[in-house]
Formats: structure tokens, C-alpha cells, sequence
């Protein structure tokens, strides 16, 4: 069998990335809190799953109102994650292995307690004034605009030594740098070119395409505050922007980059990962895992909306020559299996299977989120108190302790949605507090399903959830058809069963994944007949038989086959 040779073959294409949330990920030294020593322990664990790619999230000095997307020193790593000598192990250890680290690069905001901005609030003539965005208040002495922060209320908040008011998208402890000064821009090319120094590979961008302000900053409309990442994103010079950085820093060095693609619409994306653009290779759209939300609230999803979504992202990210990304969760998400399957002890397993058989499977690099290979699970959020997240404890006081929203309503819905469900210390065996830390109390509870889920039981059983991620991954790094092929949706329409073809040159596959707990078929493409299965999350007994021109699927089952042309 002959395979056509892919178009620009490149290693983070080609790469499986591992999403570490290191507070949470292992504690080596007893005091509740993931470090970096805790990270080196565990990458043989990775390196046996088959990840080549680690996305540490951010490691950096801080005051961790937004556990660590607050940076107060861009050199320096958080005394409790380690020393700038365990960063360096863990990157000579990772070499050793042939992993490659990439880093968290937040440079849309700081921490107020950044030296830059504490000389900033100084005086309006510091040399550092400008290093933020400062502006008079209205006549009424009220914020500047009513431009509204992610984590509620205004996006303005008055500094008293001054008397002006500075913007935070964010927190009010995490103030928006200003691009628009050549100045900020040179230091965040050089703090950038002090990590790629010492041997990382590439950068995870938070909340990138919101560095560019709008001209003047128009008040929002009612619509634009519903979705303000819209109205705040794609200013006008973040093209300049990137490829000013492409230019002085990322062209310099064999390295990945992936933009967190807050507020990018479908239209803007060629812009950002075109091939001739220099900018990006790859982002992260929001949009499948955020399609059943409707402000905070969840709502409802179907599969056919689901896959409409992929075919808008695929046209938008591999339209002009670039690439894209596939992923179910991140540290800002609910769980894959607790979101998109059935996280009950009788589907858990199967249907945490079939989605990881889909991410795999779909075009773009793969991105795993630190407990997802083991079909780690949903936190049983019940109270307020049962969350740690800034984010839900400012909204709880703008809608439910200001009235608007009853508790009820409120904690419904965050129980599903929550960041903090994907926050919960990694489940590594079913000692106490489930092998995470030897501390009575980690940072945040472990879940309580841990003696059901966790790394250990998972490593001892072949038919588990981690071994069958193993099995993804070996697969579609030896399949160039799963990485750069063309894909094919069989059935756009279909409520219950997803089914694809991926194909390069003559290699053909098929992709079938039932998304209910009742029996359903795949129809093969006209012609086409199964010729062998390359997986399954069913016994063999209950594969697809050779020669088959319909796939019967059992509940949740996933089958990946070769067809005939
Ligand atoms: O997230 C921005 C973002 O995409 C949102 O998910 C955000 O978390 C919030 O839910 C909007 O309502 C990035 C980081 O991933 C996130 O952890 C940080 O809190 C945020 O930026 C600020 O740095
Ligand atoms: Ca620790």
C-alpha cells in the first residue's frame, strides 16, 4: 500500500500535548500544592502513554488571585512549584525522554503586584505609566466606559494615589498591558527569548487575541456586553503584533505556538494560522466547548451541532494552508467524559473511550488535559463554599447575592460549567487523598470517586481507559491518513452517530462513534467495505466483521477501520 506524502509534515503536527495544571498535578513535598519535583516524578507515566509534548500551565512568581494567570515576575518561578533549578531539571529530564516542554505566555495582563505596574500607579509622569492603560473617569466620576470584566463588574478600577482608572479585563488584581507601547513589547519579546533560551519549545498564548484595543474603546452595546471577548478581540494591530514577535523572536527558534483564541470568529482565523502569515500555528476556538452555554448558563447540545462546528473550524484553520487543534477540556472546563458523555459508573468508561477515540481521530494536534486519559469525572459541586475559583465567586456575588439569580439556578448550572471541575488534584492511586499529595488537606479536594478512578488500578488493566488512550496515540502517530488526511463527514445529519473518513493517498479509514446508550448503525460510504479494525472500545466479539458495508455500533462504541477505496 502506497501512501502520497503529506504537505509540510511538522513534529507539533505530528505531536500528542499533555495539558499540565501543576498545582494540581503531583505534590512531592507534602504542602498540598503540585510542583515542579512532583512533574519530573510522573514523566515516565507520560512517556508511556505515548505524550510528546508537555503544556505546562503557568509556572511563574505569583499572587494567584487567577492560580498563576497573574504574573508578578515573568523570570522567576512560584517559590511552592520550585526552584529555577528544578525548571531546569525538568527540562533536561524531558530532553532525555525526546518530550518537548512549551509554556503558558500570558502577556495580555500582569499582576498588579508586577514591579511595572507598582512603579505605574505611582505617577502619571513614571516611566512606567504607559506600560497600562490609564484613563480619566466619565463626567460623573464613574468608570471610563462600561466596558465589563470576564470575572463580573466593571473592567475599570480607580486607583486612589492617581485618581485614574485602569483597565483589567480580568481581576482587578490582573491589569491589561498596553501593546501599543514599543517598550512593553520588547520586554515581553525578551522575557519570551529567556524561557525559548533555555531549551523550551513553543508557547501556549493565553487570551492573545485581546492584546489589540479598539480605537478609543467605544462603549459596548447590550449584545456585545453578552459576549464582550467579541467586541475586545482582533483590535486593530494584533496582526502587527504577532508577526512583530514572529519577526523578533519566533522565527528564531525550532518552535510551536498555540493561541488561546478568546473572541476569534471563524472569518478572523485564516488572519491568525495561514500558512504565509507568520503569526500562529495553530489556537484554540472555543466554540465546541462552549456550545451548550449561553452566557454562564448551560444549555443544551446535539451532535449534529457539534459537527457543524468541526467543519466551520476546519475550513476556517486548514483554508489557507494551517493547522488546528482538537481538544474536550482545558483547566477552564468542565470534564470531557462529565460534558460530552455519561460519567455513570455504567457509561463511564465506554463513552470516555468513544470521545477520546474522536479527538484522536479528528484533524489537528491533539491537546489531553492532565486526568482525562483515566476518565477522571465532574467535582459533586454542591455549596459556594465547595468552589475555589475566582471567576464563580465573583459572579455569585453579582447575580445571586445581588438578587437577580436564585442560588438554585445558579449552582446548577456552575456545577456543570465550573472551571473547578477540572481543577481537583490528579487521581494517582487509591491511597489517601488519592496519592496527590501526603498533606491532610491538598489545595483543593480530591474527588471522592478516586478509589474507583485513578492512575494505578488504570496502568494494572489493559482494557482501561489510560491503556486505550495508549492504543490512540501509537495509532495516529503511526497513521499518517489520522494526522494529515482528508476528512470526510459521513453523516452530517445524524443525532447519534458520528462517522468520518480520514484518507491520504490510498489509505482509507472510517471513524464511528455511538453517542447514545441504545444500539445504532454507521453506513459506509457507497462501495466501501470494511477491510480490517484498527480499534475498538468493544471486545473483538463485537468489532465490525470484514467485508461489512454497515457498522453495527453497540452503546457508546467506537471503532476506527480500514475500508476500501
Ligand atoms: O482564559 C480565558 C478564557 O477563555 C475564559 O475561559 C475565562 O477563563 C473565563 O471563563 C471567561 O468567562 C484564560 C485562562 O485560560 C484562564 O485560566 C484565565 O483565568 C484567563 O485567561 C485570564 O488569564
Ligand atoms: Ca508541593
Amino acid at each position: 500500500m502506497s501512501t502520497a506524502s503529506p504537505e509540510h509534515p511538522t513534529w507539533w503536527k505530528e505531536a500528542t500535548v499533555y495539558q499540565i495544571y501543576p498545582r494540581s498535578f503531583k505534590d512531592s513535598n507534602g504542602d498540598g500544592l503540585g510542583d515542579i519535583p512532583g512533574i519530573i516524578e510522573k514523566l515516565d507515566y507520560l512517556s508511556t502513554l505515548g505524550i510528546n509534548v508537555i503544556w505546562l500551565s503557568p509556572h511563574f512568581d505569583s499572587p494567584n488571585v487567577d492560580n498563576g494567570y497573574d504574573i508578578r515576575d515573568y523570570r522567576k518561578v512560584l517559590k511552592e512549584f520550585g526552584s529555577m533549578a528544578d525548571f531546569d531539571q525538568l527540562l533536561s529530564e524531558m530532553k532525555q525522554r525526546e518530550m518537548r516542554l512549551v509554556i503558558d505566555l500570558v502577556v495580555n495582563h500582569s499582576s498588579d503586584e508586577h514591579e511595572w505596574f507598582e512603579q505605574s500607579r505611582q505617577s502619571k509622569d513614571n516611566p512606567y505609566r504607559d506600560f497600562y492603560i490609564w484613563r480619566d473617569g466619565n463626567s460623573d466620576g464613574g468608570p471610563p466606559n462600561n466596558y465589563a470584566s470576564f470575572f463580573s463588574g466593571s473592567a475599570w478600577s480607580k486607583d486612589d494615589r492617581t485618581g485614574q482608572y485602569y483597565l483589567h479585563y480580568f481581576a482587578d488584581k490582573q491589569p491589561d498591558l498596553n501593546w501599543e507601547n514599543p517598550s512593553v513589547r520588547e520586554e515581553v519579546y525578551s522575557l519570551m527569548k529567556f524561557w525559548l533560551d533555555k531549551g523550551v519549545a513553543g508557547f501556549r498564548m493565553d487570551v492573545i487575541p485581546l492584546i489589540s484595543k479598539q480605537p478609543d474603546m467605544p462603549e459596548l452595546t447590550p449584545e456585545q456586553l453578552h459576549a464582550p471577548e467579541y467586541a475586545y478581540a482582533n483590535g486593530p494591530h494584533l496582526h502587527d503584533y504577532l508577526q512583530e514577535m514572529n519577526r523578533e523572536v519566533l522565527s528564531k527558534y525550532d518552535v510551536m505556538t498555540v493561541g488561546e483564541a478568546f473572541g476569534i470568529t471563524y472569518a478572523e482565523t485564516p488572519a491568525l494560522v495561514g500558512r504565509d502569515r507568520n503569526e500562529l500555528n495553530m489556537i484554540f476556538h472555543f466554540d465546541l466547548v462552549r456550545l451548550d452555554r449561553d452566557g454562564w448558563r448551560k444549555t443544551e447540545w446535539t451532535l449534529p451541532e457539534l459537527k457543524e462546528i468541526n467543519r466551520n473550524i476546519y475550513e476556517a484553520d486548514y483554508g489557507e494552508g494551517g493547522w488546528g487543534t482538537t481538544f474536550l477540556t482545558n483547566h477552564d472546563n468542565p470534564r470531557a467524559v462529565s460534558h460530552f458523555g455519561n460519567d455513570s459508573a455504567e457509561w463511564r468508561e465506554l463513552s470516555a473511550k468513544a470521545l477520546a477515540t474522536m479527538m484522536f481521530t479528528l484533524k489537528g494536534t491533539p491537546y489531553v488535559y492532565q486526568g482525562d486519559e483515566l476518565g477522571m469525572t465532574n467535582f459533586p459541586l454542591e455549596r459556594i463554599d465547595d468552589y475555589q475559583d475566582i471567576e464563580v465567586k465573583r459572579a455569585w456575588q453579582e447575580e445571586v447575592v445581588s438578587g437577580q439569580v436564585s442560588a438554585e439556578e445558579f449552582l446548577e448550572s456552575y456545577a456543570q460549567t465550573s472551571r473547578d471541575n477540572a481543577r481537583t488534584p490528579m487521581q494517582w492511586s487509591a491511597e489517601s487523598q488519592a496519592g496527590f499529595t501526603t498533606a491532610d488537606t491538598p489545595w483543593f479536594a480530591v474527588n471522592p470517586n478516586y478509589r474507583d478512578i485513578n492512575a494505578e488500578n488504570q496502568q494494572d488493566n489493559p482494557l482501561s481507559v489510560y491503556h486505550f488512550y495508549r492504543q490512540l496515540i501509537a495509532l495516529r502517530r503511526a497513521t499518517p491518513a489520522l494526522i494529515y488526511g482528508d476528512y470526510h463527514d459521513l453523516a452530517p445529519q445524524d443525532p447519534n452517530v458520528y462517522s468520518y473518513t480520514r484518507a491520504l493517498g490510498d489509505q482509507h479509514y472510517m471513524v464511528a462513534i455511538n453517542f447514545t446508550e441504545e444500539e445504532q448503525e454507521a453506513a459506509l460510504p457507497s462501495d466501501a467495505s470494511v477491510v480490517g479494525v484498527s480499534l475498538s472500545n468493544y471486545p473483538d466479539e463485537q468489532s465490525p466483521q470484514q467485508d461489512a458495508q454497515v457498522i453495527q455500533l453497540q452503546p457508546w462504541q467506537a471503532v476506527v477501520v480500514t475500508i476500501s477505496a
